[in-house]
C-alpha cells in the first residue's frame, strides 16, 4: 500500500472521507486503521511497522482534541507524516491544530488545515507522484479542471 491512513478514533471517520475518496479517485492504494496514541499505542506501533514492511511512502494521521497521534507516529518512522487536525465541538479543532502543528524541531509533521482531509490526500499523492509520471499527469488534469471551473464561473456571471 502506498499510503497508511491512521485515525485516532472511529468518530473521526466522517471527516476522513474526503481523503479516502480522493485517494480512490487517483487510484492510489491505501490502508486505513483506527489506532489511538493514547488508548492503543501498541496498535499504532504495529501499523507503523506494517507500513514500513509494505513500503508505504506516506502516512496520513488524523486526530482531534489532544491530537498526539501524528507527532507520535513521526517520532517512530522515517516515512513522511501528514497530520490532519480534526474538529470537535468544544474548541472547533484549534486544540488539534496546535497539538499537531507545533512539533519540536527535528520531527516534522506536514500539517494541513483543520478538517483538511482532501488536501492531505493531494499532498500524499504529490509526494508519491515525484516518481510516478502517470500520477503527475492526473494531478495536472485535476488542476486544469479547477482552473476551468473558475473561468466558467466568471463567464456565467459575466465578469
Ligand atoms: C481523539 O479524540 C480522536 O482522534 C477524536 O477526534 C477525539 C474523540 O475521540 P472519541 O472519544 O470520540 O473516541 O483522540
Amino acid at each position: 500500500m502506498e499510503v497508511l491512513i491512521l485515525l485516532g478514533s472511529k468518530s473521526d471517520m466522517d471527516k476522513a472521507l474526503p481523503c479516502i475518496d480522493t485517494l480512490k479517485e487517483f487510484g492510489v492504494p491505501y490502508t486505513l486503521k483506527i489506532a489511538s496514541a493514547h488508548r492503543t499505542p501498541e496498535l499504532v506501533d504495529k501499523a507503523i511497522k506494517d507500513a514500513e514492511a509494505n513500503g508505504s511512502k506516506v502516512i496520513i494521521a488524523m486526530a482531534g482534541m489532544a491530537a498526539h497521534l501524528p507527532g507520535v507516529v513521526a517520532s517512530k518512522t522515517l516515512i513522511p507524516v501528514i497530520g490532519v487536525p480534526i474538529s470537535n465541538k468544544n474548541l472547533d479543532g484549534q486544540d488539534a491544530l496546535y497539538a499537531i502543528v507545533q512539533m519540536p524541531s527535528g520531527y516534522p509533521v506536514a500539517t494541513v488545515a483543520i478538517d483538511g482531509a482532501k488536501n492531505s490526500a493531494l499532498l500524499a499523492i504529490q509526494i508519491i507522484a515525484q516518481n510516478n509520471p502517470n500520477l503527475k499527469t492526473k494531478l495536472q488534469a485535476n488542476r486544469d479542471k479547477m482552473k476551468a471551473e473558475v473561468m466558467r464561473a466568471n463567464e456565467e456571471l459575466g465578469l
